[in-house]
């Protein structure tokens, strides 16, 4: 079916949901390859394989380790062409990073961003090895004149019209820092649809800067202008407003749902008597210090226990969520239950939606109604 652009509608700018207008077939297309993490997969520490959540921009390409290889060039000394074997002989370093989609909770907005739709499940940990990505740099030697480094991946798409491989960059000085050029996820290649052979993994930045399908590292003397990057990612409140760009992730705390559910509606059922709540807790601003949980929808509120961090502390770096528990005892009738996260720094989560025109970095506190029978 050809849209009003002749194509088929492949030049579409991006809209907002009409009043009342329900979920599109596109975004169901979307919603059917892109799934998030089953919430009572919270029970993790690690996300086991396939229950991770996935956000792929245009298709999974055909890749093989064999005859992968990743260049760095543009404003550096020596351009590297480096093979698997090659990175894999570098020193390794795993880090354990909870990795969350910009636009997770997207689909609760009201009025909704056409795109796709998640509610709140777009997030999962993972234990990922690799090269740090300073070490790269350093061998290569960046120019004093670069200032960003661009990451390129083998995917390609069309978006709103404008034809691309996908691509995002970094400042210099947050690349040569905390970012792994990662090989392996849960110490296993990574999946194809994680990136395999080769991803960026940015430790507290949301999923937009993590690319996968690394195939090249360019350093250039201006900021990017590269559709993900300018266009796309960015808080705007209308579509003329430049905007500011995506970047780390904002706190948010998840309960999993107790009881067991409805399956239309995934509505809970609890039974009268003691009832555990518990989820994790992270943010890419600094550890999480404080989760507080509500079981009469935000009326009052009461301190869950945080257990320690978890993951690698070493570098001081809150890259991994925090398990939460605190105890309730329900009571016969329907409760609205919900999880707040507060960090280090004291940004917390929002009791009313922080609307934008992409529906980024929407942290509002999660709302789960419970029936106890
Ligand atoms: N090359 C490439 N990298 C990409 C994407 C993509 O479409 N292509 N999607 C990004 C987005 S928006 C997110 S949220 C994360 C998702 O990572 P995951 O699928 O491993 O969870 O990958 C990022 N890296
Ligand atoms: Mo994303």
């Amino acid at each position: 079916m050809n849209g009003p652009d002749g194509l088929g509608g492949i030049s579409r700018p991006g809209r907002l949901a009409a009043p009342g207008e329900g979920i599109t077939p596109d975004e169901l297309a979307l919603a059917a390859r892109n799934h998030g993490l089953p919430l009572e997969a919270l029970r993790y520490d690690v996300t086991p394989p396939g229950l991770h959540y996935v956000l792929v921009h245009y298709d999974i390409p055909d890749a093989s380790a064999d005859d992968w290889r990743l260049a760095v060039d543009g404003l550096v000394r020596t351009p590297l062409t480096l093979d698997l074997a090659a990175l894999r002989s570098l020193p390794a370093v795993t880090r354990r990073v909870t990795l969350e989609c910009a636009g997770n909770g997207r689909a609760l907005l009201t009025p909704r961003p056409v795109s796709q739709p998640w509610l709140v499940e777009a997030v999962g940990t993972a234990d990922w090895t690799g090269v740090p990505l300073r070490v790269l740099l350093d061998e290569a030697g960046v120019d004093d004149g670069a200032v960003e480094a661009v990451f390129t991946g083998a995917d390609h798409g069309v978006e709103r019209g404008v034809e691309q491989d996908y691509r995002r960059s970094l400042p210099v000085a947050v690349a040569a820092g905390d970012v792994l050029v990662a090989y392996a996820m849960n110490g296993a290649p990574l999946p194809p649809q994680h990136g395999y052979p080769l991803r960026l993994v940015v430790p507290g930045w949301y999923g937009m800067a993590h690319v996968k399908w690394l195939r090249g590292i360019t350093l250039v003397d201006a900021p990017f202008d590269g559709f993900q990057q300018a266009v796309a990612y960015r808080f705007r409140w209308d579509a003329d407003d430049p905007g500011e760009p995506v970047t780390r992730i904002l706190p948010r705390a998840l309960m999993i749902p107790p009881g067991f559910p409805d399956f239309m509606s995934r509505a809970r059922v609890v039974r009268p008597g003691p009832v555990l709540l518990e989820g994790r807790a992270w943010s890419g601003y600094g550890p999480v210090t404080r989760v507080d949980v509500t079981t009469d929808d935000g009326a009052t509120w009461s301190d869950a226990t945080l257990d320690p961090a978890d993951g690698d502390p070493s570098d001081g770096h809150a890259a991994a969520w925090r398990h939460w528990h605190a105890p309730w005892t329900a009571a016969p009738g329907t409760h609205v239950l919900g999880a707040r996260a507060t960090d280090a720094t004291g940004r917390t989560q929002p009791l009313t939606q922080p609307w934008n025109r992409g529906g980024f970095a929407n942290n509002l506190v999660q709302r789960i109604p419970v029936h106890c029978l």
